[in-house]
């Protein structure tokens, strides 16, 4: 397979002033005519005309109107062109109905839609399908169906046909094209400076009672962008259309913004307050992606965390500022640990910036997207929130229209800082999670911390320099006051001293506030200590964080030891959950336990092989031990969050229900499931449906629950994913390959979309004990429908081959297992380019 590396960076040979399309839709041969306007761009040495193009019927092409026959391959065409301006036009066709891939121009429930990013234009015509090739695109759609859409604001339209202009020079992989019978929920907005904005999310007929969140959510969006970034939309048109196939969240085209249906589609009957919170967040994401990636894009793929790391900060800003800030930041270090730590320590490990690649759909990662916010966010907390806003500012003002790269956003940062950020700029080009360690020392009044980091190598790179990490310190008195409140440490060095003087007593020090660095903290402490900050800590994130260490040293003392559960972590929850002055939401954070694939990933640094089952059984028991040392408090508390009134999904009610449904899950461990019954009986909205659906077949008595459920939900498709996924979660460990390969073979059950097959397989892939089955029937299944899909989906078939990136920390016989099933995928006739790189990683 073909390696690209960012070093070999050429700009393509020819600018375009502009770009004209008309399609003629039909299922299996649209017709696609292309007139765009080239000349010799002055500041490339490379003039070879290459265009991509894939999986297209060139019908004709010509240069300056004369016929042409370019040099065909599978990947594009070469040609001779003039040595100045020229007009090229080509008529290509294509097979909408059949591309499995969802990638171009694909159907989907009768409609006609496009995802392009990274490289799906070239599937659509002969195009430079380059981020860094930008160009104005006028679109006509000939069509019967009565919704036609594409980019920028309409430019006319008559029967069966409709044309629209985009006047903000774009790269390809922004364009767009929806066609289809689709009703729409309207609304308005108007900007700052008094532009009128038509807005509209469309969606199938049926759907239209679950728009109004997502409308809502985009203009507190549009709202905000402008309040705290200075940003305005640009356009009179701003569309959003849902769409069942989809193998991502959504995708923020110029003016129309395509998403997943699972990612806009909210009622309070159909949707969790996880779902609504989820919306809002992609809706915000999509909508900023505007100006963060739109008006200022990427020159490269290798510079997609330009966009993406930038883009989730402002979204994770957005939902701080929306709802709780502490939740928010817990939820995301969770997210963060769960997800991206793993592939940074692991086989798939590859810095926030990748140097190269074979394809670039794999690298839509946790590290880009999630480390590239948290690199982000340390940036300002070292420059400081003026600081940041001026060099924001500035990025705006000279980058506008620019397709831009890590380089030109750094050197923002250093003009308006006068910081040098050559060190800094390793979090973009080192891959691996710094690990700190902590020495202490007390003497005469000054206590001293001495911080030690270091990478460990991997994969990806042997050598490993210190990098620039903000830690953010407060220091308690033993009488749990706080002494010194939150200090910015700025560490530079390998090994670094920081001193604090003039103290009465020695301090219990909070290290890491608000998680100030994507870091593993490795710091002896003793459960007393940590029981101490669980009950005392003034900083959110360090008290949530403490309770979360105890819960990890107790299980790991069960599997490890067959200890008891901890006194100290049970009297410090007992105490946390009783504090009515805390939030409910953020209580029923310290009540959730550390997930089993954290726990592997804790007991592996330890230098313990894992134990899917011993880990299983642990957190069992000690789930039992919290619900029977807390049995007096949990009637009184589940009714006490119990919400009146109809639903609301505000983070103050979700935060309620988050807590009551916590406790039920304790509750059900006491009566067997009986309040979980009354609660999935009685529910009006999702939330407590599902909740008490979980705590059901928890409790082994689901049978009458699945049967209700599907029956009352058949008709709603995000639901009934729903209804997958959580008997594949909730089964027993040795349940959990068989229940995914029994809803395989149910009627609903359809490999062709990436919702519902995450769902199942992706369902089975978070069922800890479940997967890594001793017996590999977990891997098994998994690879038996990576390989089916992969001729469908080479996408969504690499992306879900990550659940095997954690194989290597199991025992010999899982081992095993794991090798031989990544080896039968890897020897699949014709396997992608896309799971043949991930299957290969990871098995290095
Ligand atoms: N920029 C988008 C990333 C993306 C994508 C979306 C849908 C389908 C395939 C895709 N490939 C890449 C989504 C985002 O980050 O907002
Ligand atoms: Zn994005």
């Amino acid at each position: 397979q073909e390696t690209i590396h960012l070093s070999e960076y050429t700009p393509f040979g020819f600018l375009i002033d502009a770009v004209h399309l008309t399609f003629d839709l039909s299922p299996n041969a649209t017709r696609v005519k292309s007139r765009i306007d080239f000349r010799p761009n002055p500041d490339a040495t490379d003039s070879t005309f290459f265009l991509h193009g894939e999986k297209l019927t060139l019908i004709e092409a010509r240069i300056d109107g004369t016929p042409v026959t370019p040099d065909i391959t599978d990947t594009g065409l070469t040609c001779t062109v003039p040595d100045a301006p020229f007009t090229w036009e080509a008529e290509v066709e294509i097979d909408p109905a059949n591309n499995t891939a969802l990638e171009g121009l694909y159907m989907s429930g009768g409609m006609y839609c496009t995802q392009c990013e990274a490289e799906g234009f070239r599937k659509i015509t002969y195009y430079p399908d380059r981020p860094d090739v930008m160009a104005t695109f006028t679109v006509r759609i000939n069509s019967n169906m009565p919704v036609l859409l594409s980019n920028g604001n309409p430019a006319g339209e008559g029967d069966g046909w409709a044309e629209w202009h985009d006047p903000w020079p774009k790269p390809a992989y922004l364009f767009a094209l929806v066609a289809g019978h689709l009703v729409n929920h309207p609304d308005h907005f108007t900007t700052a400076s008094g532009r009128e904005v038509t807005l509209n999310i469309w969606v199938r007929e049926g759907d239209a009672h679950k728009c109004a969140f997502g409308m809502e959510a985009l203009k507190r969006s549009m709202t905000w962008d402008e309040e705290v970034y200075g940003r305005e939309y640009d356009l009179d048109v701003f569309n959003i259309v849902a769409v069942d196939d989809f193998n991502m969240g959504a995708m923020e085209n110029k003016g129309l913004n395509i998403f997943n249906s699972a990612a806009v589609l909210a009622s309070p009957e159909t949707a969790t307050d996880g779902n609504f919170e989820r919306i809002e967040a992609i809706i915000a994401h999509e909508y900023f992606h505007n100006w963060t990636g739109n008006r200022i894009t990427c020159r490269d793929w290798f510079q997609l965390c330009l966009k993406e790391g930038l883009t989730v900060f402002r979204d994770a800003q957005f939902t701080a500022d929306m709802r709780s800030a502490p939740v928010k930041r817990i939820g995301d270090v969770i997210d963060l640990r769960a997800r991206q730590f793993p592939e940074d320590q692991g086989p798939l490990s590859h810095p926030v910036r990748p140097d190269r690649y074979q394809e670039i759909n794999n690298f839509y990662t946790a590290t880009v997207y999630e480390k590239g916010a948290e690199v982000i966010s340390m940036l300002k907390r070292l420059v400081g929130d003026d600081a940041y806003k001026n060099a924001l500012d500035l990025y705006f003002d000279r980058h506008d229209g620019q397709a831009c790269t890590i380089e030109d956003w750094l050197q923002v940062f250093e003009d308006a800082t006068e910081r040098d950020l050559t060190q800094f700029k390793r979090w973009y080009t080192q891959s691996g999670t710094p690990h700190l360690t902590v020495a202490e020392d007390w003497a005469d009044g000054t206590y001293t911390l001495t911080f030690t980091q270091s990478t460990p190598p991997d994969a990806n790179q042997s050598d490993k320099l210190p990098q620039v990490l903000p830690i953010a310190v407060g220091l308690l008195s033993p009488n749990g006051d706080e002494t010194v409140p939150t200090t910015l440490l700025e560490m530079t060095e390998a090994t670094q001293s920081f001193t604090f003087d003039g103290l009465s007593s020695r301090p219990v020090p909070s290290i890491l506030r608000d998680f100030s660095a994507p870091v593993v903290l490795d710091r002896e402490s003793s459960a007393s200590e940590q029981a101490f900050l669980l009950a005392h800590d003034t900083d959110p994130f360090t008290r949530w964080d403490a309770g979360r260490n105890l819960a990890r040293d107790t299980l790991i003392a069960m599997v490890t030891e067959g200890a008891a559960p901890q006194g100290a972590y049970l009297d410090g929850l007992a105490a946390v959950l009783r504090d009515t002055s805390l939030d409910p939401a953020y209580r029923a954070l310290i009540l959730a336990l550390p997930s089993a694939s954290e726990l592997a990933q804790a007991l592996d640094a330890r230098g313990t092989v894992p134990d899917p089952d011993a880990i299983h059984d642990a957190q069992e028991t000690l789930r039992q031990t919290l619900a029977e040392k807390l049995q007096d408090a949990l009637p009184g508390l589940y009714a006490a969050h119990q919400v009146d009134g109809p639903y609301s999904p505000d983070a103050a009610s979700a935060g309620h229900r988050s807590l009551a449904n916590a406790v039920l899950s304790l509750i059900t461990r006491l009566d067997s499931g009986a309040q979980a019954q009354t609660q999935f009986d009685g529910a009006d909205n999702m939330t407590q449906q599902l909740a008490a659906f979980g705590c059901l077949l928890q409790a082994k008595r689901g049978e009458d629950a699945i049967a209700a459920f599907y029956d009352q939900w058949q008709a709603d498709r995000l639901v009934i994913d729903k209804w997958f996924s959580m008997q594949v979660i909730f089964a027993a460990p040795d349940a959990a390959a068989s229940t995914a390969a029994a809803l395989t073979r149910h009627p609903d059950f359809d490999v062709k979309n990436p919702n519902r097959f995450r769902a199942t397989l992706g369902g089975l892939a978070m069922n800890h004990a479940g997967f890594h089955r001793a017996d590999g029937s977990g891997y098994a299944l998994l690879a038996d429908w990576l390989i089916t899909l992969d001729d469908l989906n080479p996408q969504t078939t690499a992306r879900m081959c990550a659940a095997f990136q954690t194989w290597a920390r199991y025992d010999e016989g899982r081992k095993a297992h794991a090798r031989a099933q990544m080896e039968r995928i890897l020897a699949k006739p014709d396997l992608s380019r896309d799971t043949s790189e991930m299957i290969t990683r990871i098995l290095k």
